[in-house]
């Protein structure tokens, strides 16, 4: 069993897309083990995207991450990591594949829904950044 953290951004929070997201996380048979409905702080989200912090667009990424509330969850399945990936889509919405969810909600690179865990290691460093080990559900 591997476990991943997946975010629904500020923009996939207001845009009203909650429910869809978690259908599709649900539908794929993967198992919900923690959630919550969180604003970032800037301490936060600098350290979940500190893998970015040389980059251009660190500060902007920081930003948007920060802007509103986002959904923060776990979840647990056989590859729960690629197959998060996979539902999530390509990075940049406009290149995503159709009925990924990037595909079908992001025109772009900067608001682009969803975050998911892109290895394990990413896992181990994102989880504690957004929930204590008491309110994952084991
Ligand atoms: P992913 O979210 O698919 O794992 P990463 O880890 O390469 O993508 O990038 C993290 C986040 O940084 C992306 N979700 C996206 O919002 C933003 N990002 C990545 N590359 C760029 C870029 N060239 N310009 C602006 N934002 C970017």
């Amino acid at each position: 069993m591997e476990r991943t953290l997946i975010l629904i951004k500020p923009d996939g929070v207001s845009r009203k897309l909650v429910g869809n997201v978690i259908s599709r996380f649900e539908n794929k048979g993967l198992k919900l083990i923690a959630m919550k409905l969180m604003k970032v702080s800037r301490e936060k989200a600098e350290l979940h995207y500190s893998v970015h912090s040389l980059k251009p667009f660190f500060s902007g990424l920081v930003s948007y991450l920060i802007s509103g509330p986002i959904v923060a969850m776990i979840w647990e399945g056989d590859n729960a990591i690629i197959s998060c990936r996979n539902i999530c889509g390509s990075t940049d919405g406009s290149q995503a594949s159709p009925g990924s969810i990037r595909g079908d909600f992001s025109l772009n690179i900067e608001e682009n829904i969803v975050h998911a865990s892109d290895s394990q290691e990413s896992y181990i460093h994102e989880y504690p950044i957004f929930f204590n080990n008491n309110e994952i559900m084991e």
